[in-house]
């Protein structure tokens, strides 16, 4: 039995081939029109390693590689028909979770994930690097209480971390302290990313409720937007994959530490991530 020259097509015990259904990651986020960030760097995130990627969007962006300068919510209902449509249909084997909105919203999602029961990455986006607001401060609590202990794992930022605590962030014990209030709170599993801190290295704290691990890489020069969103959907693509979760934490900062070295300047702002083009063959 030969194989055709198709990219899925695989050999089965037998020597049949046999073409390998792609494992699927649906994102849930925002749209953001530089391609940098929300569901469109997810989207080219899942194509990178190898997953097909699902997206519903939850609101409409208005910004350039200067920043963000308005959002617009898509609706609860419209947020939720969108989930029901695609799972009614396609079996989904990740989630990610990015810019949500309003309570109903949340709620919507949460109710989704709870329905699901799949591997969930949380990055819980609160604002706009440039200080836009995303999710309502009600939307807060609701996140807090149902969708943080829903997730497999959540990836706050500094600052995102003090929100869903409470807690002032500074030095290395108080993002210890911080990952066991977030566990309390009901997170399973953690990263709480460095990328705000000071220092040569860019150092996340990681935490299953087990053990707490820094993981490491060389802190780039660079200030790419989106590197978030890459690195949680980079860690749902490997959940997808059915890698251990600190494995796919590990696979996605090697993967985030490798693409901040191509991020290029497209405008006269931020810079936005290039993929590696496609190797046809
Ligand atoms: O990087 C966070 C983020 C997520 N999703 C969308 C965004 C941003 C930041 O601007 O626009 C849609």
């Amino acid at each position: 039995m030969t194989l055709t020259n198709h990219p899925f097509d695989s050999l089965n015990t037998n020597g049949r081939s046999f073409r390998e259904h792609p494992k699927v990651v649906l994102t849930i986020g925002g749209a953001d029109p530089t391609g940098g960030a929300g569901i469109q760097a997810d989207l080219k995130t899942f194509q990178h390693f190898g997953v097909h990627g699902l997206s519903i969007v939850t609101a409409v962006t208005v910004q350039n590689t200067s920043g963000v300068i308005s959002t617009n919510s898509v609706s609860a209902e419209l947020v939720h028909a969108q989930l029901a449509a695609l799972a009614n249909d396609i079996k989904i084997e990740a989630i990610k979770i990015g810019m949500l909105t309003t309570a109903d919203v949340v709620r919507v999602v949460a109710e989704f994930i709870a329905a699901q029961n799949v591997p969930t990455v949380l990055d819980p986006i609160i604002a706009s690097s440039n200080g836009v607001r995303f999710l309502d401060e009600d939307a807060i609590e609701i996140l807090k209480e149902q969708l943080l202990p829903l997730s497999t794992i959540v990836t706050p930022n500094l600052p995102e971390a003090e929100v869903l605590t409470g807690l002032t962030i500074v030095t290395d014990d108080s993002i210890i302290h911080a990952s066991l209030r977030l566990h309390d709170m009901g997170a399973k599993a953690m990263l709480i990313k460095g990328g705000h801190s000071e220092g040569e290295e860019s150092r996340d704290l990681f935490y299953d409720g087990l053990g707490i691990e820094w993981i490491s890489a060389p802190r780039s020069i660079r200030q790419a937007h989106g590197t978030g969103c890459l690195l949680s959907s980079a860690i749902a693509s490997c959940l997808a994959k059915q890698l251990p979760l600190r494995h796919s934490v590990l696979a996605a900062k090697e993967f985030i530490t490798s693409m901040l070295d191509r991020a290029m300047p497209l405008g006269s702002g931020q810079e936005i991530f290039q993929y590696p083009p496609l190797a046809l063959n």
